[in-house]
């Protein structure tokens, strides 16, 4: 499937992948050199994540699961942002009080990952069906798992979206795998893209290391959406290369045969051929990509991680719009006994 994008679009996409990657694999690091407390890495999943934030527009609202973070820095949450989030210090708009991966941002409408596995997916079509009543041009999107087509919420979700048709897209990334559970024994149907039927809805299978498909699928699904035809379930065929997160060996539980036949459908090295072929692109362009975004992750992990920890007032300033006597109470209580404890973590390894 070939969709007509401008080469300036086709080299941004290209840029974003391995920017995804890039971080993707320093973040990890970081959690093992313990200068994180946890992560959740989605490397060989970037092409879903780029490909299908490509197709949405500003106004669209994104539920994500804990696995997009290409889908927000496409919409422009700044790479900054996202590191901080994971230190949980003064930069971090939730200040330390989620986990890692668990960002979100109003700005660029990408709603914070709930832990809870498909959650996100009834509060999407409740975005879209609300958008629906207020002649509101806005589709949402859902992210999730395999795993997650097992719970009651993605049967909730797209029963409601089915016969309301609102105008969400369930872009459910088959990574093969739910924490140790392959999706063989998830469903016992065929595919996941099957489900959309008994819905009243279409669904579609589409290879999820490949962008252009990716994006071609997801725009054609939010195209429908937004002109009234309703919701689209897509099952993007894609594989979880790591660990389930920074707590997981999958060493464990699933062969090496089956990841090293994965690496050679590598999303990055499928659309860098694709550039090739083009003319768009050469190893000297290659290297430098590399080495500038390399840089830019590493200098940006520098700047972070000079910033402090959170303000100790905002324990108290943060729990209401404005601080109520008790807390406002309690803040100067806490002050005045000048007690002041640093987390473990930051005396191990000092700013
Ligand atoms: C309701 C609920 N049950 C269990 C968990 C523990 N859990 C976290 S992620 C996960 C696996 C989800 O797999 P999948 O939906 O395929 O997404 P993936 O992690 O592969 O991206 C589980 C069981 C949880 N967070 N929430
Ligand atoms: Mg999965």
């Amino acid at each position: 499937m070939e969709p007509k994008l401008s080469p300036d679009l086709l080299l941004t996409g290209y840029r974003n992948l391995v920017l995804v990657r890039t971080l993707d694999s320093r973040m990890l690091s970081l959690q093992r050199q313990g200068r994180i407390g946890f992560y959740v890495p989605s490397t060989g999943e970037e092409a879903c994540q780029v490909g299908s934030a490509m197709a949405l527009e500003k106004r669209d609202w994104v539920f994500p699961a804990y696995r997009e973070p290409g889908a927000a820095i496409w919409r422009g949450f700044p790479i900054e942002t996202l590191i901080a989030q994971a230190y949980g210090n003064a930069a971090d708009p939730q200040r330390g009080r989620q986990m890692p991966n668990h960002f979100g941002a109003s700005d660029i409408h990408h709603v914070t990952t709930s832990s809870p596995v498909g959650t996100q997916i009834t509060q999407a079509v409740g975005a879209a069906w609300a958008a629906k009543i207020r002649h509101e041009d806005v589709v949402s999107l859902a992210y999730f798992g395999d795993g997650a087509t097992s719970e009651g919420d993605f049967h909730a979700g797209m029963n409601f979206a089915g016969v309301f048709k609102a105008a969400t897209i369930f872009f459910c990334k088959n990574n093969q795998w739910a924490i140790s559970v392959p999706v063989a024994k998830q469903t016992a149907a065929k595919t996941i893209a099957e489900k959309a039927r008994a819905y009243g809805m279409d669904g579609v299978r589409v290879d999820g290391n490949d962008l252009l498909a990716v994006y071609a699928v997801t725009k054609a699904a939010v195209d429908k959406a937004r002109g009234g035809g309703g919701p689209t379930l897509i099952e993007a065929l894609t594989y979880r290369m790591g660990p389930h997160s920074s707590s997981d060996d999958p060493t464990r539980y699933r062969p090496k045969d089956e990841v090293e036949a994965w690496g050679r459908r590598d999303p990055i090295d499928r659309m860098r051929k694709y550039l090739e072929l083009k003319g768009l692109w050469s190893k000297d362009r290659e290297d430098a990509l590399r080495a500038e975004l390399d840089d830019l992750v590493q200098n940006t992990i520098k700047e972070v991680e000079r910033q402090p920890p959170p303000a100790i007032e905002t324990l108290f300033s943060d729990v209401y719009e404005e601080m109520s006597p008790q807390i406002r109470e309690q803040m100067e209580a806490y002050l005045a006994s000048g007690e002041r404890r640093r987390p473990e973590m930051l005396d191990k390894f000092p700013l």
